[in-house]
């Protein structure tokens, strides 16, 4: 074979394959479909929990990837304009996450792979993978000049997101899918506003809120807003006039506001991750709201396992079943943080009834040292057996 492995993808997912495989000597070659410059560009994930940080240690990726990320410290919620603070970390029993910008980590391990002498194709157009079910596959791309390629190799990790080629190269009726749609309206913005304290979600009877810093001077914003609304059409002032409202503080300055996002509150899971010889890796196999940020740092660990499968040799029988087993914890970690924070801006009379279970789930975080080890544990990111 040209290869041991072709990536598809060279987002989160895909690059930490790469690098992983890198350095313990496992050949790989990675299709991307875009330019360097977009893929660097895109702005997405900040927190790299601290079982992610604990996987790029494991490979001497420590310091070129996370470096400088600060680590996250307090988390303070907000309810009504009232702010308590949880020291995450410490009842994880002091397993920090670490702030670090998706687009940052992307670069970082875009850099990594290439300066360690790492095949990476950009701009690889019409890439499709063959012979998934044969005894070797084939991934043919267009290069950009239009000249068709082919590579053989041993497994194809289908790193392509949601919206990529891998999971439709599967044959119709070998997987099962799984989605849900959370009937709550999320809008982001990316503001040219100074970093919070701390990261900062807000629950109020306007709605819910929340900040998080993208590095010093950036921060972004995330909004509920009603079914029906278009926050899109929201001009700039009123958005700034709702988050001091949710946040209850007058004096939030109106920064420059950078990138505007409706963000699906959905979840998607295919069973199983792979087939044949192909291997779905993060956002093509699996889709998560942002509440408890676990998108990114799911990819990081299904590459993980995958990547420890090929270098171990010790067969990929076991991938999907172990990466299926955190996806459906943090599915439900997930949908049952949205259901917490989300619950508490609906007057209706049955809304006012969850605003009351909402209040309770929330307060109970700072009550119940076993109930806050258990969102703790979440929060850091947790291993699980094969
Ligand atoms: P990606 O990042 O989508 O990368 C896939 C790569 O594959 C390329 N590609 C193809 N290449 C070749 N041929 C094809 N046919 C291809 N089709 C696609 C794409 O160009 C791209 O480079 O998937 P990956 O690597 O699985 O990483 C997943 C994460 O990006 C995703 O889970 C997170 O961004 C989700 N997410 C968040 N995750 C967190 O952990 N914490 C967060 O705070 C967080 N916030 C977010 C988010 C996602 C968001 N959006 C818009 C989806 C906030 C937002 C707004």
């Amino acid at each position: 074979a040209d290869t041991t492995v072709v990536i598809i993808g060279a987002g989160p997912a895909g690059m930490s394959l790469a690098n992983f495989l890198q350095r313990r000597g496992v050949s790989c070659v990675v299709l991307e479909m875009r330019d360097r410059e977009y893929v660097e560009g895109r702005q997405r994930a900040g927190v790299i929990d601290h079982r992610a940080g604990e996987i790029f240690a494991e490979f001497g990726l420590d310091g070129p990837v996370a470096a400088g990320g600060p680590v996250e410290t307090l988390l303070e919620i907000r309810t009504d304009g009232v702010p308590r603070l949880l020291d995450v970390p410490a009842l994880a029993g002091g397993r920090p996450s670490r702030l670090v910008p998706q687009q940052m980590l992307v670069q970082r391990l875009i850099g990594a792979f290439l300066d360690g002498g790492g095949d990476l194709r950009f701009a690889a157009a019409d890439v499709t993978p063959h012979d998934l079910d044969g005894d070797r596959a084939r991934v043919t791309y267009r290069d950009t000049d239009g000249t068709e390629h082919e590579l053989t190799c041993e497994y194809v990790a289908g790193c392509d997101g949601f919206h990529g080629v891998s999971r439709r190269s599967i044959p119709e009726g070998e997987l099962s899918t799984y989605s849900f749609d959370h009937g709550i309206g999320w809008y982001t913005v990316l503001a040219d506003s100074p970093a919070p304290r701390y990261p900062l979600m807000a629950v109020s009877r306007y709605g819910f809120a929340a900040q998080f810093a993208r590095g010093p001077y950036a921060s972004r914003f995330y909004l509920q807003y009603q079914p029906g609304d278009d926050p899109r059409q929201w001009p700039d002032e009123h958005t700034w006039e709702q988050l001091r409202l949710r946040l209850g503080d007058e004096s939030l300055p109106a920064g420059t506001i950078t990138g505007r996002e409706v963000v699906e509150m959905r979840s998607f899971v295919a069973e199983p991750m792979s087939w044949g010889r192909m291997f779905l890796v993060g956002d093509a196999a699996h889709i998560i709201t942002p509440m408890g940020a676990k998108g990114m740092n799911l990819a990081i660990a299904d590459a993980y396992v995958l990547a420890r499968a090929i270098i171990d040799g010790e067969g990929l029988t076991g991938y999907s079943a172990t990466c299926l087993r955190r996806t459906w914890d943090y599915q439900e970690f997930s949908r049952w943080y949205a259901e917490m924070v989300h619950d508490a801006g609906d007057d209706s009379p049955s809304g006012a009834f969850r605003r009351k279970l909402a209040l309770a789930r929330l307060d109970r975080l700072f009550r119940s040292p076993p109930a806050a080890a258990a969102f703790a544990d979440l929060m850091a990111g947790t291993e699980v057996a094969p």
